[in-house]
């Protein structure tokens, strides 16, 4: 980088968050410098450069940190790092991505936040407002940034968006029309002090919302009622274990919605990739998120029945000699290794571990228990797996997934099941989750055709 613009604005990570920033602060005139530690990214360097963003890789300059107007650090980015954290002490404002959309943003949003099913029901969401004859976006956490909506420039009714607590640590004025909290328990330990920041986190979703807004929230997280006092917000509860008096109680397949405007059922017997107590409770955010947006029953019930299941969650693989295989590779935190447990009746052998988060195993010991048989511990944890695990059922440690499934298919007998539910991040061994569950696939598939270790 030759010199340095009076003032800019500093974009932190170029990957897709990045990127996507530079390329909207750029074109709505601010003055912009992004930088990415990894030396690597020299592509998606010269791609800005030629929108007139100059571009620094490989290392974080701290005086390039510290001359910034404001710096925009990328969600995976810990706050914590030194440039970031040096800056803020001299008094350079950090600012999200949730804030700078809000700044720019029109449109109404429905925002989803919780440890698991985010993805799902961000996505039944977006189904359930088209189906209701509504246009919208859908993005954030999800894989498309949110700003990309402002680039786009063709407005919509609604932005439904994924929204992470790391997303969430930096929004001080981010107001979701609609917000929807689904669950918490502990994930991205590594990244904050303790649970109570993170619980913190996921939260705020609700801060700044008034009367006019909505908040979905599941009436058995813990410590509900205290929260609940702060929130300015109409709030509407689902619960797949009491009964709600406003909004969504699960009970046997029904969802019973009860608010001042709707008195509803919704069957939600076998619908196509969404079995389990959990995803009832992501149609029932959903549905109320939608009821509140303005949407219509039919559309909801519509959009269940044509939902295209997504992938790396409980997607069943293939049978083979009567074992069942399934990649549950998005399963990357304790919560979601015990819900992919519970839907099976038959015995299990767990492909588990991967890139720690302060993860806690022994909290899968009740869930590991009844029916798991067998482990196959893979990535940077399977010592710490093996550990914890070793005495009350078999683990074997693998150097791959190739050996996992290998492994896995000559233990198993007909009726089994084979899990990939890792409760871990995947960056040990792979790019993100996806990857790892392509790769499990992979192998699975060449189980049948001679491709056994
Ligand atoms: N980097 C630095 N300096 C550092 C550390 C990293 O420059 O000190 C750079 C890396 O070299 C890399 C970039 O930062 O180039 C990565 O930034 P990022 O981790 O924020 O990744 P993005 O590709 O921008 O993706 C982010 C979200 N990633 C995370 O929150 C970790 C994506 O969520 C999101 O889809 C995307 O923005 C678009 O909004 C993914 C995710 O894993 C799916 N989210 C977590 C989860 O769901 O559990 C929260």
């Amino acid at each position: 980088m030759n010199h340095l613009t009076p003032a800019y604005d500093l974009v932190v990570g170029l990957g897709r968050s990045g990127l996507s920033m530079a390329r909207f602060l750029k074109s709505v005139g601010r003055n912009v410098v992004a930088t990415d530690i990894d030396p690597l990214k020299k592509k998606e360097a010269g791609l800005l450069e030629s929108l007139g963003i100059q571009t620094m890789i490989g290392a974080h300059d701290q005086t390039v940190f510290d001359k910034a107007s404001t710096i925009i650090p990328s969600p995976g980015i810990p706050l914590a790092i030194d440039p970031i954290k040096n800056a803020a002490a001299k008094g350079v404002s950090i600012t999200g991505e949730l804030d700078i959309f809000f700044q720019y943003n029109t449109t109404p949003v429905i925002a989803v936040t919780g440890t698991n099913g985010k993805t799902t029901t961000t996505s039944l969401v977006g189904e359930m407002i088209k189906a209701s004859g509504f246009s919208c976006f859908v993005g954030g956490n999800i894989g498309t940034p949110l700003v990309d909506y402002l680039l786009l420039g063709s407005p919509r009714d609604f932005v439904v968006a994924e929204i992470s607590s790391f997303q969430l640590d930096l929004a001080k004025t981010f107001t979701p029309h609609v917000g929807v909290l689904l669950n918490i328990s502990s994930d991205h330990l590594d990244r904050y002090p303790d649970f109570r920041a993170y619980e913190d986190s996921k939260w705020s979703v609700f801060a700044n919302q008034g009367p006019k807004d909505i908040a979905v929230i599941n009436k058995e997280i813990q410590g509900i009622s205290r929260k609940k006092a702060v929130i300015q917000s109409q709030v509407f509860e689902f619960s797949s274990r009491s009964q709600v008096s406003l909004g969504a109680s699960i009970k046997e397949d029904t969802i019973q919605i009860r608010t001042p405007k709707e008195k509803v059922d919704i069957c939600v017997k076998e619908i196509q990739g969404l079995a389990g107590i959990h995803n009832q409770e992501n149609i029932a955010a959903a549905a109320l998120a939608v009821l509140g947006a303005g949407g219509s029953l039919q559309g909801i019930t519509h959009a269940l029945a044509n939902f295209t299941p997504l992938g790396h969650r409980m997607a069943f693989v293939k049978q083979l000699d009567g074992i069942r295989f399934f990649n549950d590779s998005k399963a990357t935190n304790t919560d979601a290794v015990l819900r992919a447990l519970e839907s099976f009746d038959s015995p299990v052998i767990l492909i588990l571990g991967g890139r720690e988060k302060r993860t806690d195993f022994t909290q899968l010991i009740p869930g590991i228990t009844p029916h798991v048989k067998q482990i196959m511990a893979i990535g940077e944890s399977k010592e710490n797996i093996m550990a914890i695990f070793k005495d009350r059922l078999p683990v074997f440690q693998c150097t791959d997934m190739a050996h996992a499934v290998a492994d896995a298919y000559l233990s198993a007998a007909p009726g089994d099941v084979v899990l990939l539910s890792p409760a871990c991040a995947s960056f040990d061994m792979y790019a993100d989750y996806e990857e790892r569950g392509r790769d499990f696939e992979a192998q699975v598939s060449h189980l049948g055709n001679g491709g056994l270790l």
